[in-house]
């Protein structure tokens, strides 16, 4: 049976295709308003929107986030850049989504970051780097549970899924 046919079945039950991830549209992006073009490629690419909010993000969520950062002599600037205005969270589902979506972010690096990647296209500098997508599939959970409340999150059934999966 093909890879699809079997994921196919079971529908929306599925764990591989439900793979989730967290995007966040940092500060600087949403100031320069680049929103819509990074929600675009994540939706061009067929993944499937699962929750999004506009917020500005206060210390205790931004020190949750970056927990393994703290010691890094750019934590107090990075603190200060991802509370400079507000950003917009999301979470994205599909299949293989983190890995995904991390090749489709770029390079931590800005200017290490290919084109064609998000950082490649929109960005310059490692300290105004546009987006963040989460690392790992456990690392998403975690974020995904500083930034959401189970609630905030939507199943839905997508009509293309044909399209996007196979039959
Ligand atoms: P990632 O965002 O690609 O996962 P991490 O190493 O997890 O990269 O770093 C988190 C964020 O910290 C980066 O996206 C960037 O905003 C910031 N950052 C990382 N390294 C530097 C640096 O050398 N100077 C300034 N900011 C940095
Ligand atoms: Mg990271």
């Amino acid at each position: 049976m093909p890879v699809w046919s079997s994921l196919w079945q079971g529908s929306s039950g599925t764990p591989e295709l439900q793979e989730k991830t967290l995007v966040i549209v940092k500060p600087d992006a949403v100031q320069r308003r680049l929103v819509g073009d990074v929600i675009q490629r994540f939706e061009r690419r067929g993944f499937k929107l699962v929750g999004m909010k506009l917020l500005q993000a206060d210390r205790d969520i931004l020190d949750k986030h970056y927990h393994q950062l703290r010691q890094k002599p750019f934590y107090p600037a990075l603190l200060a850049y991802m509370s400079s205005g507000p950003l917009v969270a999301m979470v994205w589902e599909g299949y293989n989504v983190v890995r995904s979506t991390r090749a489709m972010v770029g390079d931590t690096n800005s200017a290490e970051a290919k084109p064609g990647t998000i950082r490649g296209d929109f960005s310059m500098h490692v300290s105004r780097n546009v987006v963040h997508a989460s690392d790992s599939v456990e690392t998403a959970h975690r974020e995904i549970g500083f930034w959401f409340h189970r609630h905030e999150l939507v199943a839905w059934e997508c009509g293309d899924r044909e399209y996007t999966y196979g039959p």
